[in-house]
């Protein structure tokens, strides 16, 4: 079975997605997320410049020859360019497998090691009456682990903050800007002001508030976002003790391996990391040394469901379990991969879950249901995703940016 053609498809139902449809000699189609957020179209001219002319008349079963050719034969590797480009040939090539195979993906990777994939939603709110609201509407929806977010006295936007009604499992509204999204279509990013001081200050209280409103049995998540310095880190991780945090996410900015040790030394707070990594290499001593508890990086990011697998053998020496990335810039076809890889893997731990617009939804048709609290995959063969081409340009691409981020005295602070 010989790949015969490549394309790529890029459509904006509400946000920018990138997809790669790969389609056999014998007329099988498979499909993968090379979404970027605010760079997909460097993705895209990758992808449809120097990665399709690759693909016609190799073997579409021989997955990992082409993860290796793409990966290897590039020389320039890594980055998140090329890694969500490989992603995109890596899934689609699985979602073909499986179809021919006759069998939803899940049970390619080894079959099903639990019911479903628990997983998070996205509370928040710009104070704790509004974050209240939230929680209760996801507890209501069925979520059983939360991710809290809040405002920050004395700023006026918020990493994580819903700036428009919250996103629902019943149906997330067609907001040009959804729950939290920040990705914003206009011609330069929005610029948003950071203060540490008044943000470490400000989250304990938040959490014992929420201990204090819904009980000790929710599991609860929190994410930095990069923002803070070694000791930082190590204080917010200490003063979340008390709280019993699922995890901390992103304490430190990626590039400084080194800053987790200090981190770790100081605070029994588990930590996750790596929704910015994109290979096996990012975690090479974060794993080796357990310096971290999860693993961020999703199928979209990191080189497909071939290298995350890879990522995640390495963690299992560990005792590290995954807790893929899964915000609404990872596509549905992103999300079903995450979701077959979850159900299978045995250091599954959690996995994020941002619900997609109703037209993001339409676009892609996923067949993953989401009950008691988890997703589980479709039972048809493949990935479980019917892309509708005709709806799909019906939404053109439309630049969008993440926001920019400055401390008070106007310097460029990480986002
Ligand atoms: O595109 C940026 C988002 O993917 C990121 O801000 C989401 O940090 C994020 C999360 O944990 O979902
Ligand atoms: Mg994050």
């Amino acid at each position: 079975m010989l790949i015969e053609r490549a394309d790529v498809i890029v459509t904006s139902p509400g946000r920018n997605f990138v997809t790669l449809k790969i389609t056999t000699d014998d007329g099988v189609v498979g499909y993968g997320d090379g979404t970027l957020n605010g760079r997909e179209l460097a993705v895209a001219a990758y992808l449809t410049d120097h990665v399709v002319p690759l693909l016609a008349g190799r073997d579409a079963h021989a997955i990992e020859d082409t993860w290796q050719y793409l990966y290897r034969g590039a020389y320039w590797r890594r980055g998140p360019v090329t890694m969500a480009a490989i992603a995109a040939v890596d899934t689609a090539l699985w979602d073909i497998k499986a179809k021919v195979a006759g069998l939803p993906l899940y049970q390619l990777l080894g079959g099903a090691s639990r019911e479903r994939c628990l997983v998070y939603g996205h509370a928040s709110g710009k104070d704790i009456p509004e974050l209240f609201d939230s929680i209760r509407k996801h507890l209501d929806e069925g979520f059983r682990a939360i991710r809290i977010q809040t405002g920050v006295p004395g700023l006026d936007s918020v990493y994580g903050v819903a700036s428009s009604a919250a996103a629902s499992v019943g149906g997330a509204g067609s907001d040009s800007r959804y729950d939290y999204e920040p990705a914003r279509r206009s011609a330069l990013p929005a610029e948003e002001t950071w203060d540490t001081r008044a943000y470490l200050r400000h989250v304990p209280s938040v959490f014992e508030a929420v201990r204090g409103e819904f009980g000790e049995d929710i599991a609860l998540l929190h994410d930095a976002h990069h923002r803070l310095t070694p000791i930082q880190a190590a204080k917010l991780g200490k003063s979340l003790e008390p709280y019993d945090l699922f995890w901390l996410e992103d304490v430190t900015p990626a590039e400084n391996q080194e800053a987790l040790r200090w981190v770790r030394h100081h605070t029994t707070t588990p930590l996750a990391i790596g929704e910015v990594f994109n290979s096996v290499w990012d975690y090479q001593h974060l794993i080796r040394e357990q310096l971290i508890d999860y693993v961020r990086s999703p199928v979209t990011h990191a080189g497909g469901i071939t290298s995350v697998r890879r990522i995640m053998d390495y963690a299992a020496m560990y005792q590290v379990k995954s807790g893929m990335h899964g915000p609404t810039d990872v596509s549905p076809v992103g999300l079903a991969a995450a979701v077959h890889l979850g159900l299978a893997l045995h250091n599954f731990g959690i996995q994020e879950y941002m619900v997609h617009s109703e037209q993001t939804r339409e676009v892609f048709g996923p067949t993953y249901e989401f009950a008691g609290g988890g997703l589980r995959p479709g039972e048809e063969p493949g990935l479980g995703i019917h892309v509708d081409e005709e709806l799909a340009a019906q939404y053109p691409y439309e630049r969008a940016y993440l926001p920019v981020n400055r401390l008070r005295d106007g310097t460029v602070h990480d986002w």
